[in-house]
């Protein structure tokens, strides 16, 4: 296993190490809403990164909503995940291998989205605030 390093942002970090160390049983939720960790490989350092993200199911797969709230630009993740899309998905205390892509078709897409701010609703508000459209991966399980 490649060194942890946590995301500079403090309340991510501090969710990720209350999620992880409690085995899945403690800060899985943000604003009342699931959340589950993804991780992934840096694409530059190769260390593992956490990333905590909504938790939208389909079936068994997940879908991972590059938002970062709506800024201009797309998270790091998003290109650490076209880079290398093995990831490993915890959602409570169930960890899954899983392989991610990104969602190019459009009506594909569009299902995935309404599904994601079924699950997520301030996805939308996202969307508005920035011209980006925002990415939309699907993980499934290896
Ligand atoms: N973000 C979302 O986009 N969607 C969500 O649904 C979502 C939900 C969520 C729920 C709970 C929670 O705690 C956080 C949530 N977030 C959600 C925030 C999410 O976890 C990320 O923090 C956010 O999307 C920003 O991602 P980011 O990858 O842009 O993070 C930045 C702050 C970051 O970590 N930057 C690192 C840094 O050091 O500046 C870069 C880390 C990195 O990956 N480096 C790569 C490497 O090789 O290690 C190199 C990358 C490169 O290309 O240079």
């Amino acid at each position: 296993m490649s060194e942890y390093i946590p995301s500079p942002t403090g309340w991510v970090a501090e969710q990720v190490e209350l999620y992880e160390g409690s085995g899945g049983k403690e800060g899985t939720t943000l604003r009342g809403m699931p959340v589950i960790i993804v991780t992934n490989r840096g694409r530059r350092t190769g260390a593992t990164r956490k990333t905590p993200l909504m938790r939208v199911a389909d079936g068994a797969n997940y879908v991972l909503v590059a938002s970062r709230g709506g800024a201009p630009t797309h998270p790091v993740w998003y290109y650490n995940l076209k880079a290398d899309p093995s990831v490993e998905i915890r959602d409570g205390t169930e960890v899954t291998a899983m392989r991610v892509r990104e969602v190019d078709d459009a009506s594909e897409r569009a299902r995935l989205w309404a599904l994601s701010v079924e699950a997520y609703p301030p996805y939308d508000e996202y969307q508005e605030k920035t011209d980006r459209t925002i990415p939309v991966f699907l993980a499934e399980p290896v």
